[in-house]
């Protein structure tokens, strides 16, 4: 009959973690308030004053208790500082192996995006034991992604990715919440997260087969004509974008160029999204400011495609780059001179 839970289970690798450093808080919080009421009473019983013309004995300072009362304090804070910072390392760092799952927040709902171009509204699949980093972003306004039963949250922010992860160890189905307040449904974006055996999960998986989201992406790079530019054979108009996930891009310090000589920028999910909405953020070395790549806007590229478009160029290997194709024209940005510095 009793059915009130006031702690969320305890189904993911870090859950065990984050509680333990919850539990220390409290109980650190208890013990204080404790202390200092339990003083309080001790010495109201103790010293009241007893005569009218009581006077206590006077104390001006003592070095014993000033040095107790900032040392101990401040060993408990680092202590609470350390632990955190491990709890912390864990929960941002996914192991190398995790699966991708890309999630799109928006007024009032979440899509879930698989690497097989399988998908989902409200809910996620997760396979018992093994870890999934989710790449998170919002198409409209500030959205924030839980699993209390994982014990892990991101925010979802328009304009760029933000990832978590977690591995489940134990079979069933969690809840999903958006945990920032974003408009008038909010308490209703809500979802379930299913967490299931190998076996039915690929099960599962094939049964909403669809073309993957590299190959997807693959199409949307001729559609867009990015292939006209980014050709793979000649990087005359355009840096070839083979193998470029993760690496280290030298970039340019031109006139007007809003970069310090001589930075680099790691080519991760966020350097590839800002390169395709924004191409003049960030100037490759060897290519003018400002870009001659047209801004792929909203309305040019959903974030669901920006997904696809970025698997296909994670996907993209040595001499995989499609032919151009001759009879396609090339865009050009808006304003901007076109050709080569
Ligand atoms: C008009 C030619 C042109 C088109 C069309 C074009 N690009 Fe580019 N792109 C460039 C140039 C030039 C650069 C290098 C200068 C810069 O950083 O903006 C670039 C840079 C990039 C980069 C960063 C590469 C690096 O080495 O830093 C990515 C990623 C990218 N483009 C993806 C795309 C995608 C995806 C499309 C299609 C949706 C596309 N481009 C369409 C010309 C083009
Ligand atoms: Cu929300």
């Amino acid at each position: 009959m009793w059915d009130f839970p006031i702690w969320p289970e305890s189904a993911s690798t870090v859950a065990p973690s984050v509680e333990a450093l919850y539990l220390f808080i409290v109980a650190l919080n208890i013990g204080m308030t404790a202390l200092v009421f339990g003083l309080l009473v001790l010495f109201s019983v103790l010293y009241y004053r007893r005569a009218d013309d009581q006077v206590p004995p006077q104390y001006h300072g003592s070095m014993l208790l000033e040095i107790g009362w900032t040392a101990i304090p401040t060993v408990i804070c680092l202590i609470v500082f350390a632990w955190g910072v491990k709890v912390y390392a864990e929960l941002v760092v996914p192991p190398a192996d995790s699966m991708d799952v890309y999630i799109v927040g928006r007024q009032w709902m979440w899509k879930a995006q698989y690497p097989g171009g399988q998908r989902e509204i409200n809910a996620l699949h997760a396979v018992l034991g093994k870890p999934v980093k989710l790449t998170i972003t919002s198409e409209d306004v500030l959205h924030s992604f839980s699993i209390p039963a994982f014990r892990v949250k991101s925010d979802a922010v328009p304009g760029r990715y933000t990832t978590l992860w977690f591995q489940p160890t134990q079979a069933g189905v969690y809840h999903i919440f958006c945990t920032e307040y974003c408009g008038t449904e909010h308490s209703r974006m809500i979802g379930k997260i299913t967490v299931m055996e190998e076996g039915d999960y690929q099960k599962w998986l094939s049964e909403k087969a669809e073309l993957g989201d590299a190959l997807q992406g693959r199409k949307l790079f001729a559609k867009l004509q990015c292939v006209t530019c980014h050709a793979g054979e000649s990087q005359a108009r355009a840096p070839s974008l083979e193998e470029i996930h993760m690496k280290r891009i030298p970039l340019s310090f031109d006139k007007g160029s809003p970069v310090a000589p001589g930075a680099t920028v790691l080519a991760d999910e966020n350097y590839l999204r800002e390169s395709i909405r924004y191409p003049s953020a960030k100037i490759a070395a060897g290519y003018q400011y400002p870009s001659i790549m047209p801004a792929y806007d909203e309305s040019l590229v959903s974030e669901d495609e920006m997904f696809q478009l970025i698997a296909y160029i994670k996907s993209l290997k040595k001499g995989q780059t499609p032919t151009r194709n001759e009879h396609t024209t090339t865009p050009t940005a808006l304003g901007a001179p076109a050709g080569r510095p």
